[in-house]
């Protein structure tokens, strides 16, 4: 079963044998999001699960990540809805101290499939780069952090954007593994999404 194997494959960082996987899911029918969901996803978490075990290391983290970006590249033309176009522009980015990218990747893949202008920061953005973006004219600043070491980071990108009195201009939705709802609220920010779909459908509300 092409699941099984992908999951596998993930988890081994076999890239070529994710990508045969994911090819050979989708030639038989299977939704791309199942399989982002119960291959890509699911392995990224059991990956996670072994590192906090002390059976995987960093490096065996990063092939993973890398075999499962190899993998969401296939899908990425089956995950971006197609339909009615959304206008609206979102500088989104990983903050500073986070090099963790493949959510917010997924985040922006599935907005521009919507129809969004995304302006993609990269990882390790400052509160002063988040500013920039917003001075550019962008409605809505997205952040990421996968670690709760940085999400503190989100806080003073909040704060920069107040200090630079743009806070009323733009529109702010965060999220990543260790962020919640409540997190959102305490630093001031719009909305926390707690994934790729709930972000689309969030940012829609905020300028919709
Ligand atoms: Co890191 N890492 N990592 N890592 N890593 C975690 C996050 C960790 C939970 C692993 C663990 O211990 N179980 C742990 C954090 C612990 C904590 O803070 N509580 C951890 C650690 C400790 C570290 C290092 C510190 C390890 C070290 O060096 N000792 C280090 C930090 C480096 C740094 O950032 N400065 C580090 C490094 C790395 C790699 C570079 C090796 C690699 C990242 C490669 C890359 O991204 N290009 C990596 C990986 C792969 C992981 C895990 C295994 C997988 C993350 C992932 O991609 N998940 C992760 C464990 C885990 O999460 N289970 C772990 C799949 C992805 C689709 O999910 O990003 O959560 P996620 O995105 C979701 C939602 O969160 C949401 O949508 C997505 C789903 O649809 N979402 C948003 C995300 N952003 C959003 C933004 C939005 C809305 C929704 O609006 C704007």
């Amino acid at each position: 079963m092409e699941l099984t194997e992908i999951y596998e494959n993930v988890i081994e960082g076999n890239a070529p044998g994710v990508q045969a996987g994911v090819k050979s899911a989708l030639d038989q029918g299977v939704a791309a999001e199942v399989i982002l969901n119960q291959a890509l996803i699911s392995a990224m978490n059991e990956v996670g699960r072994r590192f906090e075990e002390g059976e995987f290391f960093v490096p065996e983290m990063l092939v993973s990540a890398r075999a499962m970006q190899a993998g969401l590249g296939l899908l990425k033309p089956f995950l971006m809805e197609s339909g009615v176009k959304a206008a609206g522009k979102i500088a989104i980015g990983t903050v500073k101290g986070d090099l963790h990218d493949i959510g917010k990747n997924l985040v922006a893949m599935m907005l521009e499939g919507a129809g969004f202008e995304v302006q993609d920061l990269g990882v390790d953005v400052t509160p002063d780069a988040f500013v920039k973006a917003a001075q550019g004219g962008v409605q809505v600043i997205g952040m990421s952090a996968l670690l709760t070491t940085t999400m503190n980071n989100m806080q003073s990108t909040v704060q920069a954007l107040q200090s630079a009195g743009l806070r009323d201009q733009v529109k702010v939705v965060i999220g990543g593994a260790p962020v919640t709802d409540e997190f959102a609220r305490k630093i001031g920010a719009d909305a926390y999404a707690p994934d790729a779909s709930n972000a689309v459908r969030t940012v829609r509300q905020l300028i919709g």
